[in-house]
């Protein structure tokens, strides 16, 4: 890589420069906007054990990864962060920039730049929407360096602009969400039931928004007697679902189910839902399903408030990790990686899942 020579005669220079070395590794340390190195916190997680170590650190010879994160909207995102933090380490021979994006597509432009004019070796980006990135790509590719898509996708009419994609498949995770519903109100006995729907959706136009609801979609077409009464976004965070969520119910006496697409959104559902005097879960006027399976979502699972959550895992520091060592090694990858994923209700163990659950 043309790079990857120019930083060889960087350390070069920089050496004939110094009298004594340090432990610099050709990178001049310095991040665009809310861009900063993450580097120093190699925990004790099974991401951390997964990574395989990769260069080596000793020799200064790290591969700098720039991970365009969304933001910190939502316990799957922390999870995410944690995911990459704890497994893009100098130990497993890494540099990893991190940038928070704070949920917005500009930033997220803003720090892929950053990234290439810091000539790291590897762009990853977990997009907040799915259109927009074309440009960007097109400039990523012509300073010679790949990038990954982690969790959501990009909509882009050139897939040779990325290397590879990994993360859920949403309109899966929609369509067990309708399939769940259906199978739980005929076990109600409520099968042939006029049913009321609303929807707290995700941020518009990212791929878990666009995805789920499709799934979901998919599945209103094949129950004549369900009702989507209304569909708001809630930006994938509990503050926002809270406050969708007191809107629907001064609009709609009848509301039946509810469906967030992140569980965040769904803790603030169901705080709106008991402030307004009504009940929620298995015992309750109004049944609350969501999205991601976080360990906060099986709390309220076993507080008797929710009453399913539909799994997306975010645990994709180590497969992104693998996909930078097989093209560090010269290996194909596949272009699209689907993680499996599953559901939990209030009909399991709940107790002994949340003892081993990761995240
Ligand atoms: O469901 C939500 C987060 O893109 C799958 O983003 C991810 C979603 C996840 O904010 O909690």
């Amino acid at each position: 890589m043309k790079k990857k020579v120019l930083s060889a005669l960087l350390i070069a220079a920089m050496a004939l420069s110094m009298t004594a070395c340090g432990s610099g590794n050709g990178d001049s340390g310095s991040s665009g906007g809310d861009s900063a190195p993450v580097s120093d916190d190699a925990e004790d997680t099974e991401d951390a054990e997964d990574a395989e170590p990769a260069g080596d650190a000793d020799s200064g010879d790290l591969i700098t990864v720039g991970y365009a994160q969304v933001g910190a909207e939502s316990d799957w995102r922390t999870a995410n962060t944690e995911s990459f933090k704890s497994t893009f380490t100098e130990e497993n021979g890494y540099k990893l920039i991190f940038d928070d994006a704070q949920q917005k597509q500009e930033n997220q432009i803003k720090a892929i730049r950053s990234f290439i004019q810091q000539e790291v070796d590897y762009i990853v980006v977990a997009p907040v929407v799915e259109t927009g990135w074309e440009t960007v790509l097109e400039e990523a590719k012509e300073a010679g360096i790949p990038v990954i898509l982690s969790d959501r996708m990009m909509d882009v009419s050139d897939d040779s602009l990325f290397e590879a994609w990994v993360g859920g498949n949403f309109v899966q995770e929609g369509e067990t969400c309708g399939d769940w519903i259906a199978e739980y109100l005929e076990d109600q006995g409520r099968g042939d039931e006029e049913i009321n729907m609303v929807t707290i959706q995700g941020t518009i136009g990212a791929s878990a928004q666009v995805g789920r609801t499709e799934g979901m979609a998919n599945k209103l077409k094949e129950h004549s007697n369900w009702k989507m009464l209304d569909m708001q976004s809630g930006e994938f965070t509990q503050a926002k679902g809270q406050e969708v969520m007191e809107s629907f119910l001064k609009s709609y006496d009848d509301i039946d189910v509810v469906i967030c697409e992140n569980d965040n959104e769904a803790f603030g559902a169901i705080d709106a839902i008991k402030a307004a005097g009504k009940s929620c879960g298995p015992d309750g006027d109004i049944i609350v399903v969501s999205f991601d399976s976080v360990k906060a979502a099986f709390e309220s699972m076993i507080a008797g408030d929710l009453n399913a959550t539909f799994e997306c895992n975010p645990l994709h520091g180590p497969r992104v990790a693998e996909i930078i060592q097989k093209l560090e090694a010269g290996e194909s990858v596949d272009k699209i990686q689907y993680v499996d994923e599953s559901y939990f209700d209030t009909s399991m163990d709940l107790e002994s899942i949340l003892e081993e659950r990761a995240y």
